[in-house]
């Protein structure tokens, strides 16, 4: 157990399902998001980069089997959202970055995502498009293509 800090854990936990989780993994990452802490206790990932299939970590801890088998169950649950759905979860970095990332918009819009406004690269109005809730890109106004139902992307934006 590379991972054992002295005085840490309680008797329960020298059993040999000991997991991941019982290191503390806290760190905010460099676009001061909730993280997760690699082995060299220095690199802070996103949460999104969590089993992803790409080592992000220096040691790949970010995609040990311990952590991403039974997903999301075995990953820190201050990494994860759950979507107005249930059934659907999501990792935290993918709440109120404008995307619509749960499928029915409750990561962006709503009282458990409690998000800001739309920034000032982003354009307020009700979105035609599937993969925005509330916000449209400010570089999509005026581009010949409607992405707000009441058009003010290409009327009213600039
Ligand atoms: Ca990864
Ligand atoms: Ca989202």
């Amino acid at each position: 157990m590379a991972f054992m800090l002295q005085g840490h854990f309680d008797a329960h936990s020298f059993k040999s399902t000991a997991t991941l989780e019982e290191v503390n993994r806290d760190c905010r990452t460099p676009q001061n998001g909730t993280g997760f802490l690699c082995d060299d206790r220095i690199t802070c990932i996103q949460p999104s980069d969590l089993c992803n299939g790409a080592y992000n970590c220096p040691s790949g801890a970010d995609e040990s089997k311990q952590l991403c088998s039974d997903l999301p169950h075995n990953l820190p649950s201050s990494l994860i959202f759950r979507c107005g759905n249930p059934k659907f979860w999501i990792f935290i970095d993918q709440k109120c970055n404008y995307l619509n990332d749960c499928g029915d918009c409750s990561d962006e819009i709503g009282i458990s995502a409690s998000c800001p406004p739309c920034g000032p690269e982003w354009w307020t109005c009700t979105p035609v498009e599937f993969m925005y809730c509330n916000c449209v890109p400010r570089q999509l106004c005026r581009d010949g293509r409607q992405q707000c139902y009441d058009w003010s992307d290409e009327y009213i934006c600039v």
